[in-house]
């Protein structure tokens, strides 16, 4: 019953009409319009303000961990100052934070977030882990 010659032609016809069509219109980027590439205004730089530390607020930290890692393997802190830590946990085993020195030792469920604050302790070089995966989820701090 069905007429595949027929199809077919209808089918090709169809290609070489939309091909058509689009070599036409495709073009556009071209032309002899001077195009003018809109410059961005990219005189917006804010000035870094660097000595903004002075306010005392907590300083936010955000890990995640996926694949059973820390993105981060080093953390460089200013002894005495306060950070929350955010652990965004992607992996679907509990994780955990543990920075011993400053007393931080935060668990983070499966999918989950969890935030911990701790003042960062004396100057010098510690580490931190996660208490469940400690050979393969660690990194380094550095407190100045
Ligand atoms: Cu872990």
């Amino acid at each position: 019953m069905r007429r595949r010659g027929g199809l077919l032609i209808g089918v090709l016809a169809g290609v070489l009409a939309l091909a058509a069509a689009g070599c036409g219109g495709g073009d556009d980027n071209g032309g002899g319009s001077a195009s003018a590439t809109t410059a961005a205004p990219a005189a917006t730089a804010a000035p870094e303000t660097t000595a903004a530390a002075g306010g005392g607020g907590d300083d936010e930290l955000k890990l995640v961990t996926a694949g059973f890692k820390f993105d981060k393997t080093s953390l460089d802190l200013k002894s005495g100052s306060s950070y929350t830590v955010e652990v965004d946990n992607q992996d679907s085993a509990e994780h955990n934070f543990t920075f011993k020195e400053a007393g931080a030792d935060q668990d983070v469920e499966g999918n989950e977030d969890a935030t911990v604050t701790f003042t960062a302790p004396a100057a010098g070089s510690y580490e931190f882990h996660c208490k469940y995966h400690p050979g393969t989820m660690k990194g380094t701090v550095t407190v100045t």
